[in-house]
């Protein structure tokens, strides 16, 4: 038997903007999601300056979950969900953002799922930013550019604390935060902040900025909600892809540990309440002067998070040779392959023990208990001749994870909360804007043009993950 508690949190996740669909429906505003197009792996998505007519934008509809929750959160229930992640979309509930007052059908729409939920007795576990905030903040004022963001957040938080006190006790502020290491690239600046660059501007000072306020928006968020219910369990959300030395020279070794400071100082602020030395001296030596005022730096040491959320999907490797002389990490430029490695059709390193080395790294970092609230394959499904979805890649790399995340917890001693595959039900993927590289335990016919019945189908692995849940990871 495993050490895994009995009230382990199998679950599933998603996020409303990539499931919902109905962009326009209940009053709901546009979201940086709705403004950008389908793309492909190799092909960034593109963002445009508001919708235009004769674009592809899959977030619209997405698999329609807004009119079909009732179908599949029964699907849940039957492979035996104890909990379900999801995010509120901000727009359903301030469609331009910077309103006073919220809008009432968004709320009940939330009301809704969340009871249908509690009456399967799955516990909702809820992300309040998930790539979708008000695109109107982004046009009007900057996205999280403007400290103004940090009220306009805490408004939307604090009406969701307040609404859903009795429904929802696990909460999550910023999904992925630390995306944005990655600012050379546009999707993660916008995604996270709703970042948009002018040509000449300085975009690493610019994120640092956007991350403190979202960093104080955050800390301020956990401080309003443990006032607002005491049980409360509210946790950050990273992104955790280890970094991993491309050799053993000192200097590769170097690289990496700098390289994982950049990409995870945003966990010692939401844990610790406070910037890591090697942060600030960086910062120092860049010239950033970055408006961080006293009350803020307060601010952060009032609002530590409960535990940490984070999602494995793969490991990098990083070879010292590319960088300067004193280590500093582009991601985009530094990353190198890994031999011992096999990568999955969209490019992503599969590395189940990656997984183990993680939950190890972020104990040995944070000591605070961890929460996997994304593991999962990203790949195409076909129907075989029988009918069905034979989906034993998606099981093999579900299997090989879940085996080191019990490893972790047996004998590790790693104190592990719950479990939530990406995409439990087939959606529109972030990255790409696609349907074909499908995450589901439950298949849905649409294609990446936008064309299907929208119909839903259990895969194979839909009855493998059930066993799972039943044996709380005996069989696997
Ligand atoms: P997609 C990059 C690296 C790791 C996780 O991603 C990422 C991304 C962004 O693409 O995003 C998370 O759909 C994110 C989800 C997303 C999921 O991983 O690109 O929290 O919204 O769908 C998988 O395959």
């Amino acid at each position: 038997m495993s050490r895994l508690p009995n009230d382990f949190l199998w679950g599933g996740a998603v996020a409303a903007h990539q499931l919902e669909g109905a962009w326009k429906e209940g009053g709901k505003g546009v979201s940086v999601a709705d403004v950008m197009t389908a793309a492909e792996h190799g092909v960034p998505r593109e963002i445009t300056d508001g919708v235009i007519e004769g674009k592809n934008y899959p977030n619209h509809e997405a698999i329609d979950f807004y009119h079909r929750y009732k179908e599949d959160i029964q699907l849940f229930h039957e492979m035996g969900f104890k909990c379900f992640r999801t995010s509120i979309a901000w727009t359903r509930i301030f469609p331009n953002g910077d309103e006073t007052e919220p809008n009432e059908k968004g709320l009940k729409f939330y009301d809704d799922l969340f009871d249908e939920c509690l009456k399967y007795g799955i516990e909702p576990v809820v992300t309040l930013s998930h790539f979708e905030m008000p695109y109107h903040l982004v046009t009007e004022y900057g996205g999280f550019r403007n400290r103004k963001l940090i009220d306009f957040f805490l408004r939307f938080a604090r009406v969701c604390f307040e609404r859903y006190k009795d429904k929802v006790k696990y909460w999550m502020t910023f999904n992925e935060i630390n995306n944005q290491a990655n600012f050379h690239e546009d999707f993660a600046p916008f995604t996270n902040s709703g970042l948009r660059f002018n040509t000449g501007e300085d975009r690493e000072r610019i994120m640092y900025q956007a991350a403190h306020y979202e960093l104080v928006a955050s800390a301020k968020a956990v401080k309003i909600g443990h006032e607002i219910n005491p049980d409360f369990q509210i946790g950050c959300m990273i992104a955790m892809c280890p970094i991993y030395p491309s050799t053993s020279h000192p200097k590769d070794i170097l690289m990496a540990q700098k390289a994982m400071q950049k990409r995870y100082y945003f966990a010692d602020v939401h844990v610790h309440g406070k910037y890591p030395g090697y942060m600030t001296r960086y910062f120092e030596r860049k010239k950033f002067h970055l408006d961080m005022t006293k009350e803020d730096l307060g601010v952060l040491r009032e609002g530590t998070v409960d535990y940490i959320g984070f999602s494995y999907y793969m490991s990098f490797a990083i070879s010292h040779q590319k960088s300067n002389e004193a280590y500093d990490y582009n991601e985009s430029r530094d990353l190198v392959g890994n031999d011992y490695i096999e990568t999955s059709d969209w490019g992503w390193a599969i590395d189940p023990e990656g997984l183990r080395y993680t939950l190890n790294w972020l104990t040995d970092m944070y000591h605070l208990p961890l929460f996997i609230v994304e593991n999962g394959l990203g790949a195409v499904d076909k129907f075989a001749d029988d009918g069905k979805i034979h989906d034993d890649y998606r099981i093999n790399y579900l299997r090989a994870h879940i085996e080191q995340m019990i490893k972790a917890v047996d004998e590790d001693g790693v104190d592990l909360m719950g479990y939530t595959p990406w995409g439990c039900i087939d959606l529109v993927s972030a990255g790409t804007g696609e349907m074909k590289k499908r995450y589901g335990f439950i298949y849905v016919d649409k294609d990446n043009e936008g064309n299907g019945t929208l119909d839903r189908y259990r895969k194979d692995s839909f009855y493998w993950y059930k066993d799972v849940i039943a044996s709380n990871g005996e069989k696997l």
